[in-house]
């Protein structure tokens, strides 16, 4: 059974929100996906190059669920992607903790935001979770991957039976979004069916504890990506991020 609690979050991991986008609103994003895909471009930090993007972050009901998961108001925003594997795709993302591949971020109450851009489930590789596996926010052995077809990260973690047998698959309808802590264990199958099956993720923290590297956060080697403080009283817009708190009004 998936959890729907927010308040449970902090025990298990994770939490799935079903009161999220309508289909008619992520229209346009899924259709930017298309599109990118078609023209080879690449589907990562949307939120800091592309203004509707960034407004699609700041989306109330994600905020809102964002407080309600981490217990605060004072909320940052510092990358995004989409994971998208198209119909019959060998892709896979092998069981991961997110943390360990974000240098320049550290603390606890960092989680990310996975918008289903289509109906998922397991015939189209939704994302599974180990609940619980972020206990101790340990940050377990990083395995290099061996070069071979599919593999979307390039190191891995080794999950025992228990763990793998515990796994949640993350059903969700378009527009549904789910929350996962950035220590916890998750990954995703190839997709063997005929159906799309895309996600958007959004990476958050605390903006009271999460420490962030400014001169390390790069979209690839070069270019300085931007902090944004999303929601929150002030307390936590450090010196270097940007305001972006009026976007939730957009909405
Ligand atoms: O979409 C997936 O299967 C994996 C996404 C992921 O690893 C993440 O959101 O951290």
């Amino acid at each position: 059974m998936s959890n729907e609690d927010p308040s449970r979050f902090p025990e298990l991991g994770y939490c799935l929100f079903r009161d999220g986008l309508s289909p008619a609103a992520l229209e346009p994003y899924s259709a930017y996906v298309d599109e990118a895909l078609a023209e080879g471009r690449p589907l990562g930090e949307m939120h800091a190059f592309v203004a509707s993007w960034r407004s699609l972050c700041c989306h109330p009901k994600i905020l809102r669920a964002l407080e309600a998961s981490l217990g605060t108001p004072e909320l940052i925003l510092f990358f995004s992607s989409a994971f998208v594997k198209q119909p019959h795709d060998a892709k896979r993302v092998d069981w991961h903790q997110d943390n360990t591949y974000w240098p320049a971020i550290s603390g606890t109450d960092v989680v990310t935001v996975w918008i289903a851009l289509d109906d998922v489930d397991e015939e189209n590789s939704c994302m599974n979770v180990v609940p619980r596996s972020h206990a101790g926010y340990r940050e377990l052995e990083m395995i290099p991957v061996e070069e071979e077809k599919g593999a979307m990260l390039g190191r891995r973690v080794e999950v025992t039976a228990e763990m793998s047998s515990s796994a949640v698959p993350m059903i969700l309808k378009t527009g549904e979004f789910s929350i996962h802590d950035s220590h916890l264990v998750h990954g995703s199958a190839p997709n063997h069916s005929s159906r799309r099956r895309g996600g958007y993720t959004i990476r958050y923290g605390n903006a009271l504890t999460t420490k962030v590297d400014l001169a390390l956060h790069k979209y690839g080697d070069h270019e300085a990506l931007p902090v944004y403080y999303v929601r929150g009283e002030g307390t936590g817009l450090h010196d270097g991020y940007v305001d972006v708190r009026a976007l939730s009004g957009e909405w």
